[in-house]
């Protein structure tokens, strides 16, 4: 059985991946800070084997900890799914919030950096494996306020290409998937809990689902050997741009 490690499983994307992946006959590692989700997902998963680490991505010492205390039969990770992320506000630099900066270049950039370095060896030495970034359409264009959290994606969009080329000596498939809107908890994160202010985002139009960004990671997991889809934007169908929505 292969085995997909996802970061991030305790919501949204993350956990339709590891619902999706466990019905494409994956095991998972599910990772997250919230235990208590991750235990409620690997009950709905039951029977298809887990192993869950809690730890925050942000945290490079809890990282390598975690992952070097999974047993042999979930050690040789296949599949990588960086998803752990979010974005912290919305509002011009000049009135930017220094903590909002450090949570989201900690967790978008250099969690993912963390992860990435204290699974590959399980990959490197094999000579095989799969890694998803999950960028967002935010890497590749900016909106305003957005700032950081785009250069956070963007770093993102940068780092998938360069681990692309560093990783081709040891055959490991590297792939970015770049969301538009999906409703999830993003926006509750985004506005600090104003449910108000979340909800509206996604009002007047037909948001994605989650489950539609875990389907196209599915498919790029399930191409043949010599198949690498290498980079992914999934827009809703209102959605034109980032920021730019045809709203009834
Ligand atoms: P959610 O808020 O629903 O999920 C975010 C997930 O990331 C949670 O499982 C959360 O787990 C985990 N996470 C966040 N910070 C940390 C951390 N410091 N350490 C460990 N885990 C962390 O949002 P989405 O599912 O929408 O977001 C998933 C990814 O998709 C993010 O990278 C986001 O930037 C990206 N994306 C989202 C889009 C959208 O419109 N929703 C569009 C484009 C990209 P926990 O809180 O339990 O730690
Ligand atoms: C999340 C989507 O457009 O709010 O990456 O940046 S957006």
């Amino acid at each position: 059985m292969k085995t997909a490690f996802i970061t991030g499983a305790s919501s949204g994307i993350g956990r339709a991946t590891a619902v999706a992946l466990a019905q494409a006959g994956y095991q998972l590692v599910l990772t997250g800070r919230r235990r208590e989700r991750l235990e409620e997902l690997a009950r709905t998963l039951h029977p298809v084997p887990t192993q869950l680490l809690t730890f925050d991505v942000r945290d490079r010492a809890a990282v390598d900890a975690a992952v070097q205390s999974l047993p042999p039969a979930f050690a040789e990770v296949d599949v990588l799914i960086n998803n752990a992320g979010n974005a912290h506000g919305l509002g011009p630099i000049q009135r930017g919030d220094p903590q909002d900066w450090d949570d989201m270049l900690d967790s978008n950039v250099k969690g993912l950096l963390y992860v990435s370095q204290a699974v590959l060896p399980s990959m490197t030495r094999r000579n095989a494996g799969h890694i998803i970034n999950i960028g967002s359409v935010a890497g590749h264009e900016v909106y305003a306020n957005g700032n950081v959290y785009c250069a956070s994606k963007a770093a993102v969009a940068s780092l998938t290409k360069g681990m692309r080329l560093d990783l081709l000596p040891h055959h490991i498939k590297v792939a970015e998937v770049n969301p538009g809107a999906v409703q999830t908890e993003f926006s509750e994160v985004r506005f600090k809990g104003d449910m108000q202010r979340a909800a509206d985002v996604y009002k007047g139009f037909e948001p994605l689902q989650a489950v539609d960004i875990a389907e196209v990671i599915v498919f790029m997991v399930t191409r043949p050997a010599h198949v690498n889809v290498a980079e992914v934007l999934i827009l809703a169908a209102a959605q034109g741009a980032a920021t730019t929505i045809r709203k009834e």
